[in-house]
């Protein structure tokens, strides 16, 4: 099985760092491969950064359909360009974010986030509510870190993860923590040790996920608005999408 791990944001370090976590979940015979987008924001941490990835995200997708790999994943907590992505192909597409949520909501009943910013909360909120999660979420915390932290100040970026763990155990009386964002796959272990509770993090359940789905044989449903996009004329630095091949 061939799973295309996408990163929507262009740090190519953090790719190689969430396809290593990848990999070494994956079951025997499952071969990951980590992308970046060409172009893009080199971290996500807002509305703007996410719009702009999505484009991204699209076009590895359509690279991965000319290679025929089995599943994809997108490796961003805001979920980027999914509903778009499951359009381009019949193969399994799973967010991180909602892979994380579905597990942790099969281990506990309540779990918080701790993401990176405050600012991104209001991502996850959105995503909670649109996939029917809000009331297993208890609170999204944030440890006030940017993204390109988690590389470049990795120490004390973890330090304060775990501190913000710590708290969401103590305060926020849940069963489980999901950690909210990619960058942060490697440090699973550390984290749900320091912390004494379960810790879900997004790429490694995703990875599980798609695993799943094409070992069941279910492939992204082409009945309804998942089908194929209607060829049509796309205009100016997007005409080389005009007209794609009707797909049934
Ligand atoms: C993310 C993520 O997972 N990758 C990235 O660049 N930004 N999301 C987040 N909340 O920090």
């Amino acid at each position: 099985m061939r799973i295309r791990l996408i990163n929507p944001n262009t740090t190519a370090t953090m790719t190689r760092t969430m396809g290593e976590s990848a990999s070494r979940i994956a079951s025997p015979g499952t071969h990951i491969t980590a992308t970046t987008p060409e172009s893009g924001p080199v971290s996500i941490e807002g509305h703007f950064d996410e719009a702009i990835s999505a484009v991204g995200v699209l076009e590895e997708v359509m690279a991965g359909e000319r290679e025929q790999v089995d599943a994809y994943i997108i490796a961003c907590f805001g979920d980027p360009g999914l509903l778009a992505a499951r359009e381009l192909t019949r193969a399994p597409v799973i967010g991180i974010a909602e892979a994380a949520f579905h597990m942790a909501s099969l281990i506990s009943t309540r779990f918080s986030i701790v993401t990176t910013l405050g600012r991104t909360g209001i991502i996850a909120e959105h995503l909670l509510e649109n996939y029917g999660f809000r009331h297993h979420c208890r609170r999204i915390r944030a440890a006030e870190i940017p993204v390109l932290d988690l590389e470049d100040d990795g120490e004390a970026a973890l330090s304060r993860i775990i501190d913000e763990c710590r708290r969401a155990r103590d305060e926020d009386g849940i069963g489980a923590i999901v950690l909210g964002c990619g960058g942060m796959a490697d440090l699973t272990a550390e984290i749900s040790e320091a912390v004494g509770l379960p810790v879900v993090e997004g790429v490694t359940a995703a990875v599980k996920l798609t695993e799943a789905l094409v070992g069941l044989g279910l492939a992204t449903s082409k009945f309804g608005d998942l089908a194929f996009p209607r060829p049509k004329a796309f205009t100016g630095r997007f005409e080389h999408l005009s007209h794609m091949p009707a797909r049934d």
